[in-house]
């Protein structure tokens, strides 16, 4: 990788101004507007393998990765050899295809908690999905999401929700009606003991706990050991079913996610992201009983033109096909470590204060200004964005693409080499040192 010169971004720039005439923000999500850090979105010429190119021409090594899909690298040779393949024999046709029961066997035989999935376009469809078919397997109406978790913006899950939501400060957005929040309840993450309360005071009406195993949308903050099995015993006590939101941690953070990492099963799992390989796919399942509720098995309607589309069934299991070739994980675990801690201790040397939190190949550096630990949503966010908006620009200039936004991950593909990481490593120990230059001004 070329060593980075003064980056000039005037194209993007323009292209920026055009695009904002356009359409809202000039993006097509929130997040990518770089609103949290400042300046102007980089706007992609192309990318491959673990670099990502703008239009400007300057080339950096990525660690947004479409927001965890490109697990296995840009432009991947196998990924593209079999969308090329598919792309040649027609791209959707509203009808079946053994493309889907192919992936379809993949998921279940991968995710403990899965003997059947539906496949739709979006984790906000899965997840909006899968509380549909909660309240009509209950035959309750109650839903309860964690603080600063995010699971898309369906209408009843956009309350104090992470990601882009967070950033942006609307965590709560305006435009949904109170009868509709009126049937979310919230519970901070972690906190199995608020939990408990809230099934004490509701438990009979609460038709899903649906939680982020690993939360990856306040920054990443693992469960606190016991905490996902105390939701299970909590749903068990009360006939609520519990639903994953994986569409994160699936096949990120183990082959199959987060239930096969930590052991818990859920009755209702959400994935997504990895599951397409950059195409729009994500998909809800969990057991035989459950699921064979969903139209036209049973009456819980739910429906899509684009559902299951050959192209993005070849995109996911060329994914997954790579992902299981021996080694990806553990390399990935490797790598994730070599970075974590090279983070650390470049924070360490600059005299910065930081937490680290990692799961696996995903990973978050929490600007704290006590560098206290990050176990829940108060204190990811008493993190100083000001400080991560610095290093954000640092790493850009040193040629290391971060998101653009304190509240998300960091990821680890089989694309980023040791020699990559150890660039990154270089590069973060510049821009801790332009940090404390800037918390010392
Ligand atoms: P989509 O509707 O964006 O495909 O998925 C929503 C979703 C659901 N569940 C979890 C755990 C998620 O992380 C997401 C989406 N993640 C964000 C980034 N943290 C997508 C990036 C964006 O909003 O542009």
């Amino acid at each position: 990788m070329p060593e980075q010169t003064l980056r000039s971004v005037v194209d993007s720039e323009s292209a920026f101004q055009k695009a904002r005439q356009l359409m809202p923000g000039g993006v097509s999500s929130p997040v990518r507007a770089f609103k949290a850090v400042g300046g102007t979105p980089l706007f992609i010429r192309e990318a491959e393998g673990c670099y990502i190119q703008d239009i400007d021409g300057n080339q950096y090594i990525d660690y947004v990765c479409s927001y965890g899909p490109m697990i296995v690298g840009h432009a991947n040779e196998r990924v593209v050899a079999a969308l090329s393949k598919a792309i040649g024999r027609g791209t959707s046709f509203g009808a079946p295809t053994e493309s889907e029961t192919q992936l379809a066997q993949i998921l279940v035989g991968a995710l403990p908690g899965l003997e059947m999935v539906r496949f739709v376009n979006s984790g906000t469809e899965a997840a909006m999905s899968a509380i549909r078919l909660a309240r009509a397997a209950t035959g309750r109406d109650l839903v309860v999401k964690c603080i600063g978790c995010y699971h898309g913006h369906v209408d009843g899950l956009l309350v104090e929700a992470g990601s882009g939501a967070l950033t942006l400060g609307t965590p709560s957005s305006p435009g949904i009606p109170k009868s509709i929040t009126g049937n979310t309840l919230l519970a901070p993450f972690n906190d199995l003991e608020g939990a408990r309360k809230l099934f004490e005071q509701h438990g009979k009406n609460i038709a899903c706990f649906v939680v982020e195993p690993v939360a990856g949308n306040m920054g990443v903050v693992p469960p606190a050991a016991g905490y996902l099995q105390g939701l299970r015993d909590l749903c068990d006590q009360y006939g609520t079913l519990l639903l994953f939101d994986e569409v994160m941690t699936g096949f990120r953070v183990a082959w199959g996610g987060a239930q096969v990492r930590y052991g818990v099963l859920p009755d209702i799992t959400c994935l997504g992201k990895v599951i397409g390989g950059g195409l729009p796919c994500a998909a809800y399942g969990g057991s035989r009983k459950i699921m064979e509720l969903v139209s036209p098995a049973g009456p819980v309607y739910q429906a899509g033109t684009l559902s299951g589309n050959p192209l993005a069934m070849a995109g996911g299991i060329a994914t997954l096909e790579v992902l299981q070739e021996g080694g990806c994980y553990e390399a990935m675990e490797r790598r994730g470590a070599m970075l974590a801690e090279g983070l650390i201790d470049g924070a360490q040397s600059a005299g910065v204060p930081l937490a680290l939190n990692r799961v696996g190949s995903m990973l978050t550096p929490f600007f704290t200004k006590t560098a206290h630990a990050v176990t829940n949503f108060a204190e990811a966010t008493s993190s100083d964005t000001a400080a991560y908006a610095t290093f954000f620009h640092a790493m850009l200039d040193n040629g290391v693409y971060l998101a653009p936004s304190q509240y998300e991950a960091m990821f680890v593909g089989t694309a980023h080499t040791d020699a990559v990481i150890e660039k990154t490593i270089k590069a973060a120990e510049k821009a801790f040192a332009a940090v404390r230059a800037a918390q010392e001004r």
